[in-house]
């Protein structure tokens, strides 16, 4: 099992997205496991963005991710985090393809909805870094249909 840290970003909420956001990651089988509606310190989104502090758009990016709340989770489930970047869709949802989130419900490079981890030691960090120690994952009734193997 692996897990993911995810966040809606401001002109998801704004836009009345988070519902959407959320289901299209709930119908595929993942599992919340942390959610967390909050308006974001300018520290946090430095942190979190600490690897593209050098990036002309940084600035920009900051400025965006604590100009409103955001709803900040973590998903679990296998393979959470290849799956969710491929539910999400690429990072300009000019080049999405359809069907993914970005390329269904955005299209500009910077407002592109939703934020998912990167790979596993990113995963880590972000999750940390938003929620602490979240500790156990709990069952659910339809596990063994959604991850038979797991
Ligand atoms: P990702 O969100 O798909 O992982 P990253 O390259 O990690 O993409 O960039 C983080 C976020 O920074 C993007 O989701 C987007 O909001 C913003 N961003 C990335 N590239 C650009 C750009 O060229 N112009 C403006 N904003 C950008
Ligand atoms: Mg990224």
């Amino acid at each position: 099992m692996e897990r993911s840290f995810v966040m809606v970003k401001p002109d998801g909420v704004q836009r009345g997205l988070v519902g959407e956001v959320i289901s299209r990651f709930e119908n595929r089988g993942l599992k919340l496991v942390g959610a967390k509606f909050m308006t974001v310190p300018r520290e946090l989104a430095e942190q979190h963005y600490e690897s593209l502090k050098d990036r002309p758009f940084f600035p920009g990016l900051i400025t965006f991710i604590t100009s409103g709340p955001v709803m900040a989770m973590v998903w679990e489930g296998p393979i959470a985090i290849a799956s969710i970047r491929k539910t999400m869709g690429a990072t300009n949802p000019a080049n999405a393809e359809p069907g993914t989130i970005r390329a269904d419900l955005a299209i500009d490079v910077a407002n592109n909805i939703v934020h998912g981890s990167d790979g596993p030691e990113t995963a880590a960090r972000e999750i940390g870094l938003w929620f602490g120690d979240l500790g156990a994952s709990y069952d659910r009734a339809n596990d063994q249909w959604i991850f038979p193997t797991k």
